[in-house]
């Protein structure tokens, strides 16, 4: 009798959420790769004001239209874009198939708005792009824009709608299948994808999306692919990451955001390495490797990735600005990576002075910003064993009470983070 309510019990829990082995690896995965490079390019990046441009400018349809003839990309070199990857050190890239302007950056019949059969450029970059990831180890997951300011079926238009030269009707359903026969086009022809980020349903929150039914074609297809959605809410039934923008987990200082976090979904920073997302080539408000550092740790710290963005040229070429920044990146993760990589939030959450980390009973105190020779961490929970500086392995110092651990630390030397490994234990 017991057995049998805990029976149907058990499988009540299951039916709700249940989700496959594959995708819960992918999800463990993807908590282990603690950081990404976002890409942000399109026909937006010839005009050099960022991916909004066209909204911006409130720039017409058709001239938009004429903009995207002219694309032709000629230095674009997948390779080359996967060997900087894999020199910062990131283990997933996630670019734009399709931003708001509804110019799609790969072969698709659904419309012949894309970048093989409308510019002179004739490439697909995102299958050149997928064949150099697969051959260096490296998951490609495509951004993909709900929202549309170029299709005319996307109607009733949104908040962000101005009078662009579209009809003012169209056929929702219609819209929905394109997407949804694009998504299969995207998760059909490039192998295995790491999932999809989705952005813009804010557009129109209460719109009907019929998300189920896009997030079970997507799972279908590809088991292990994440759905990751930039909606700025809590998650939803079928969704796997909790994706925050421009903000640490909960953080909300952006104001979009939600302060709500997951606890049993993986969590993702998606950060702008200046203030724009797509090439703006007056942008000069870029992020010092100090502070990139901080926000790789404290996102870590957190329990989540860092996906940080990049917004190549429309030649094809990365501004020496995000070449230097993510070779420091990659340097500096060569040295401190373990504490960092396959690690999840530690016991002391994030605090002005740093963050924490852990991997099995291995406890990583990172400290950001700290003047003083001692520093008094909280309760790590276990005892602990011993106490050294990643660094060098020269032993710290360390004394336990009831209150927590009090680290007696190296000398700074201007380092954006110094790192000392506590081994816990009975
Ligand atoms: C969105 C995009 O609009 C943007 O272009 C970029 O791709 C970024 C990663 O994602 O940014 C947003 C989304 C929603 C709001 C603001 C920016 N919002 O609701 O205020």
């Amino acid at each position: 009798m017991m057995s049998a309510v805990l029976l149907v019990l058990g499988s009540a829990a299951q039916g709700r959420d249940s989700v496959p082995a594959e995708r819960l690896a992918a999800r463990r995965w993807f908590a282990d790769a603690k950081f990404g490079l976002f890409i942000h390019w399109g026909v937006y990046s010839e005009l050099g004001a960022g991916e909004w441009v066209m909204h911006n400018r409130k720039i017409a349809v058709s001239d938009y239209e004429w903009l995207a003839t002219t694309f032709n990309p000629t230095k674009f070199d997948a390779q080359q874009w996967v060997a900087l990857a894999k020199r910062a050190g990131v283990r997933y890239i996630t670019i734009t198939s399709r931003h708001h302007d509804g110019f799609s950056m790969f072969k698709t019949a659904q419309t012949s708005y894309n970048i093989v059969d409308w510019t002179p450029f004739r490439r697909d970059p995102l299958k050149e792009l997928a064949d150099a990831c697969h051959a260096s180890g490296i998951k490609l997951f495509f951004y993909y824009s709900q929202l549309d300011w170029h299709h005319p079926d996307y109607w009733p238009r949104g908040k962000t709608a101005w009078d662009n030269g579209r009809p003012d009707h169209g056929d929702w359903s219609r819209y929905l299948a394109f997407m949804n026969a694009q998504l299969t086009e995207l998760l059909s022809g490039y192998g295995a994808i790491g999932g999809i980020w989705f952005d813009g349903m804010w557009d129109k929150p209460d719109a009907p999306w019929q998300l189920d039914t896009t997030y079970a074609l997507i799972h279908g297809l590809q088991p292990a692919a994440l759905v990751i959605p930039n909606h700025h809410q809590r998650p939803r039934p079928g969704e796997d990451v909790q994706t925050f923008e421009q903000d640490l987990p909960g953080a909300n200082s952006a104001g979009f955001n939600t302060s709500y976090i997951s606890e049993s979904l993986p969590l993702e920073t998606s950060l702008t390495m200046n203030d724009s997302w797509g090439f703006n080539i007056t942008d000069e408000g870029f992020k010092s490797v100090r502070t990139l550092v901080g926000y790789l740790v404290r996102a870590a710290g957190n329990g989540g990735n860092l996906l940080l963005n990049i917004g190549p040229r429309p030649d094809g070429t990365i501004s020496p600005e995000f070449v230097a920044r993510l070779d420091s990146l990659g340097t500096w993760l060569q040295t401190f990576g373990p504490s960092i990589y396959a690690t999840r939030a530690g016991p002391v959450a994030p605090r002005s002075w740093g963050a924490t980390t852990r991997r099995g009973d291995t406890v990583f105190v990172h400290v950001l910003d700290w003047p003083d020779p001692l520093l008094a961490v909280g309760p790590l929970g276990a005892r602990v064993r011993s106490a050294y500086a990643l660094v060098g392995k020269s032993p710290v110092r360390f004394a336990e009470s009831a209150a927590g651990v009090t680290l007696g630390l190296p000398a700074a030397m201007g380092e954006p983070d110094r790192v000392i490994v506590v081994v816990t234990g009975r």
